[in-house]
């Protein structure tokens, strides 16, 4: 069996199939026998946050997200607290130091809550890794076994942009809630349906220059190829300004844009993550929903906060004759301000959250594509100058 016909371990448990997937995040075929280093999909996003307890809530209670395992003091993990949660074939797994000298401490110090490891579901950790450390990368972990009374999970881990990582996780063998340490957990609340299926893209930020380099690490590296989208300085508005490059693994179900500040009038919205953040991180999650008005009705009732569009986007007649025709008439995404954008494939609805920690950093985007498999280019220009306007409420301008 080929990465092509293959659903991750998350995939199948959340009864996506191929069809759906392709819906969902836009997958493609490829030819995984010369992949150097063939990724089937996401595996986890792991997160260090300042209080896993009360963010794990918040993912639940706000997001929809169903609490599935947990490892801690009670466990016999003296150092942290990890709660796994779900939605569709997405786990969130939040870190919280327990011991005043956890690791998780002092990176949440350095960075604030943010995305510690993307990650991802590989066939073969070891040809991975042999594959990763003939072309230079920076191995964190070797390959190795970890085992309990629901079989084998075999992981590794490579370094990528600032401190962020990615474990190589082959969880074919295994099936326990999510790794050895920890117990299966749900929670009493009362659960709500999924407002997301799947994850559609992470983005990084990088520092000024550094975008290239990072685009030759995925390509080298991971063997990710290039997507035909990209930003490049003709989309500079006044204090966002950026570049914008994007790579994807093979059969596309893993996209990474990333991103570098570029000179602006006034301070990049890269710049203002990177000052915050303490360095490169990942900067947004695209979660792929099948119906983005009700997810963002859900949060909106929970108190998530959304970037606001301006009704001249919706009245704007070129961007209408543009977008053409779309499920839902434009008033019910006027209503909440989602963006539309159309290409030569189809067409896709987006929309952003606020960031959603203290640091204005880590932010979502909830993605509903109709064929389309870009990012929104033509929305940039609205949807940066909506940053914008948040950025100078911060008093950056
Ligand atoms: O992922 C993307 O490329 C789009 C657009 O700071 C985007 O979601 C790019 C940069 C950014 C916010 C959104
Ligand atoms: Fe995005």
């Amino acid at each position: 069996m080929s990465v092509n016909d293959t659903l991750t371990n998350e995939e199948r448990l959340a009864e996506l199939d191929l069809d759906t997937l392709k819906q969902l995040v836009g997958l493609v075929e490829y030819d995984s026998a010369a992949d150097p280093f063939p990724v089937t999909g996401w595996d986890a996003i792991v997160w260090a946050a300042g209080n896993a307890t009360q963010t794990a809530h918040f993912f639940q209670s706000a997001f929809g997200m169903e609490l599935v395992a947990y490892s801690g003091p009670e466990t016999g993990n003296r150092d942290h607290m990890s709660y796994v949660l779900k939605s569709g074939a997405i786990k969130f797994v939040i870190n919280g130091g327990v011991a005043p000298d956890s690791p998780i401490i002092a990176h949440h110090a350095r960075h604030g809550d943010g995305i510690t490891d993307i990650a991802l579901a590989v066939p073969d950790v070891d040809k991975c890794i042999e594959h990763a450390r003939a072309q230079g990368a920076t191995v964190l972990e070797e390959p190795h076994d970890v085992s309990d009374e629901f079989g084998t999970v075999r992981m590794a881990a490579i370094a990528t942009y600032g401190e962020t990582r990615h474990t190589l996780v082959n969880r074919t063998h295994y099936t326990g809630p999510y790794l050895p340490g920890y117990v299966a957990r749900t929670s009493a609340r009362p659960k709500k349906k999924r407002i997301f299926q799947a994850l559609d893209h992470v983005v990084g930020n990088v520092e000024l220059g550094a975008m290239d380099e990072w685009v030759d690490f995925y390509n080298r590296v991971l063997g990710f190829t290039n997507m035909a989208e990209f930003i490049g300085d003709d989309i500079a508005t006044d204090y966002s300004a950026l570049m914008s490059k994007v790579v994807a693994s093979g059969n596309h179900r893993v996209k990474f844009p990333l991103n570098e500040p570029a000179v602006g009038k006034k301070k990049s919205q890269i710049d203002e993550y990177l000052e915050y953040y303490g360095g490169p991180g990942a900067q947004h999650l695209a979660l792929a929903t099948n119906d983005i008005l009700r997810a963002v009705d859900v949060l909106t009732e929970e108190g998530v906060e959304f970037l606001a569009t301006p009704d001249s986007y919706y009245s704007d007649p070129e961007l209408r004759a543009r977008i053409g025709k779309v499920r839902v008439p434009i008033e019910e995404l006027q209503k909440r301000g989602i963006l539309v954008d159309r290409d030569e494939d189809g067409y896709l609805l987006q929309i952003f959250t606020k960031p959603i920690g203290d640091r204005p950093t880590v932010f979502f985007e909830l993605i509903e594509r109709h064929g389309s498999l870009g990012f929104g280019k033509g929305n940039f220009k609205a949807l940066f100058e909506a940053i914008e306007r948040e950025q100078a409420k911060r008093g950056n301008f």
